[in-house]
């Protein structure tokens, strides 16, 4: 009767060490699993943040915002202001309107070089990337959201035949 009292202990002993290994082994394998999710959401939190890494703090800069006409009401054909000034490493919102009954262009290659676009919108469409002319149909509007990056003095234009030529044009100057 000991012995078999000495075995029940045992083999009670040996249950419940299973029983905590066991606990142990399924709370180890689910923080690893947490731990897992934690470094891959890190992960994934940290590779867009690299890549906007570049362009993070331009981002969060408010935007200047700057209104130029192409045309007006009364057909002219010039830039309502010909002139415009902006400073290399500041985020501006350049709103381009057409109140005249005319197509126009808002063409500056060389400035446009110059700069770094981060979006441009028109309507309810988005477009990203480099932009060199904008063409804006009577009433039409577009946003420029863009950082000028290289100082200088660039030629704007509209490239429909016989604006340049009639005076619509401009000049955009990137100072430092
Ligand atoms: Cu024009």
């Amino acid at each position: 009767m000991k012995t078999y009292n000495h075995l029940y202990q045992i083999v009670i002993t040996y249950l419940t060490f299973l029983t905590i290994t066991c606990t142990w082994l399924q709370i180890l394998r689910r923080n690893y699993v947490i731990l897992t999710l934690l470094l891959s959401l890190n992960f994934i939190v940290a590779t867009p943040a690299i890549a906007a890494n570049l362009s993070g703090d331009l981002l969060k800069q408010p935007a200047t915002e700057i209104t130029v006409s192409l045309g007006n009401s009364a057909n002219e054909l010039k830039f309502e202001p010909n002139h415009l000034e902006f400073l290399a490493g500041k985020r501006y919102q350049l709103r381009l309107t057409n109140p005249s009954q005319l197509k126009h262009y808002f063409t500056a290659k060389d400035f446009a070089d110059g700069i770094w676009t981060q979006k441009v919108q028109a309507g309810k469409v988005e477009i990203k990337g480099a932009i060199h002319e904008l063409e804006l149909k009577p009433s039409a509007e577009a946003e420029w959201v863009f950082v000028p990056l290289k100082s200088g003095i660039y030629g704007l234009r509209c490239s429909i035949p016989g604006h340049t030529e009639a005076g619509m044009t401009g000049e955009i100057a990137i100072k430092s």
